[in-house]
């Protein structure tokens, strides 16, 4: 049997005996001839098939029959001759049939359109990925994610796997999951933030951790999810929040470099997006100069010393394009009252901490921060924010037996992602979407 050729690889393959794999897009089952639009992974290709002229007897021409019964989204394989013929307007070539072997019949009906909802659609997550956009999207990740873990591992990053089974909270006791473990109970991880702290003390420098992490927020927001792909980063010897910055944004250049070079056209094509690769140093302002320029620009933040709402995410995002020409935007120095305890404040006024959020093109895409390494300051600022120091025993271990000043950032994957596409949703980018009315497929 000839070898399989990706739909991808057929524009540099002679003319000649081919076999293509994939799934039937479309069929035009025409009087003289039949065409096939056949869809692998990486493209579609025009199949043809001349009919024979077989009068009043068309069992004579088997391809023919085998081509008019086909559904939409059946699986073939079709070995024929590939012939370059610019008159094709789908990658000016096609392949003429030779013979047609199905493996996998699908039922006459697809149960989605491209217009269905997206509820619909993530019902039937599977069909909904064959789609080139959803392809796209899932290769835009693949490289987005390697290009991260390379400058990594340049950098001499360490990479590390957290438990995702916990005995306490690892980021506030609400947005909680319990689980049930032999006698006992646990909870699933919100975040790497102990562990990925851990590994200060541990001596080992610089890690990174790409991994899932679960919150039970109930909201149905476009850039919620359940479960989520956190990216995690953790390092030794920083003197202030500015150095995790300085790391953050040489990572995500690194990492929008990448699918900028590889898929920059593609996503233009499929989504209209023409984006830019950042450069060093994103603009940084102070939390309490965002809410002044918000405020002026006449938004109300709902609450005027809480944390900034989407709208506001929005308006200073907006700002910052019009004035410094950024999708990025490094809002820092947010008050302690709206931060963990394990944040560091700042020398001489305890009431903001050595924090930021990060917002790329209107939304919050990470946290990052300092982290308070001063065991005695530790158990201050967590008796302040309710916490028991008792549960939180093991976690102040790791500060009592020496440990240098490091800090991190957490970043929501499929937040970049939806950001990056100007995508409307994350629901769109994440394989399969876990919120609180979805848990299936
Ligand atoms: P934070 O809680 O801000 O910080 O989370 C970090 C980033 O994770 C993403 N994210 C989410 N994405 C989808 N669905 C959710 N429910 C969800 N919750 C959070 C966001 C957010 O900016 N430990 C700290 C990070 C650190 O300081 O290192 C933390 O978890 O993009």
């Amino acid at each position: 049997m000839t070898e399989r050729t990706l739909v991808q690889k057929l524009a540099s393959t002679p003319d000649g005996p081919v076999r293509v794999a994939g799934w039937v897009e479309t069929v035009r089952d025409q009087k003289k001839v039949q065409f096939i639009v056949l869809r692998d992974e990486t493209g579609a290709v025009q199949l043809v098939h001349p009919r024979t002229d077989v009068g009043e007897n068309p069992v004579d021409d088997p391809i023919a029959a085998q081509i008019s019964a086909l559904t939409h989204g059946t699986f073939l394989s079709v070995e024929g001759e590939l012939k370059a013929d610019e008159r094709v307007k789908l990658g000016g070539l096609e392949v003429k049939i030779g013979s047609v072997d199905v493996a996998g019949v699908a039922f006459p009906e697809p149960p989605i359109a491209d217009d269905s909802s997206i509820d619909k659609r993530l019902d039937w997550r599977f069909l909904d990925l064959r789609r080139p956009e959803q392809n796209l999207i899932a290769r835009v990740q693949t490289t987005f994610e390697h290009a991260l873990r390379t400058w990594w591992i340049d950098n001499d990053f360490i990479e590390i796997h957290t438990p995702k089974l916990m005995a306490s909270a690892s980021e506030s006791r609400a947005e909680l999951f319990e689980v049930g473990y032999f006698e006992t109970k646990a909870y699933l991880a919100q975040s790497p933030q102990f562990f990925k702290q851990m590994a200060q003390p541990a001596g080992f420098g610089k890690v990174f951790e790409i991994a899932p992490a679960f919150r039970a927020d109930p909201s149905f927001t476009s850039r919620h999810a359940t479960e989520f792909i956190s990216v995690d980063s953790e390092f030794s010897w920083i003197d202030s929040h500015d150095d995790v910055m300085k790391v953050h944004e040489q990572l995500l250049i690194a990492g929008l470099t990448a699918v900028k070079e590889k898929h920059g056209e593609a996503i233009t094509a499929a989504f209209g997006v023409e984006f830019e690769v950042p450069t060093a140093p994103f603009p940084r302002i102070p939390l309490a100069e965002v809410r002044r320029i918000v405020a002026e620009g006449g938004y109300e933040i709902p609450r005027a010393d809480g944390d900034l709402d989407p709208e506001a995410e929005r308006r200073i995002s907006e700002w910052v394009k019009a004035n410094h020409g950024s999708d990025f935007v490094f809002v820092t120095d947010y008050d302690s009252s709206i931060r963990p305890f394990y944040h560091q404040r700042h020398e001489g006024d305890g009431s903001i901490t050595k924090s930021y959020d990060l917002i790329y093109n209107g939304a919050e895409i990470s946290t990052g921060a300092q982290r308070e390494h001063r065991v005695d300051v530790l158990i201050e600022q967590a008796k302040e924010k309710g916490l028991d120091p008792e549960e939180l025993e093991f976690y102040l271990d790791f500060f009592r037996h020496g440990v240098p000043p490091h800090g991190g950032f957490g970043m929501g994957l499929a937040r970049v992602i939806m950001l990056l596409l100007g995508l409307p949703s994350i629901r769109e980018v994440i394989y399969l979407f876990r919120g609180p009315n979805r848990l299936e497929p």
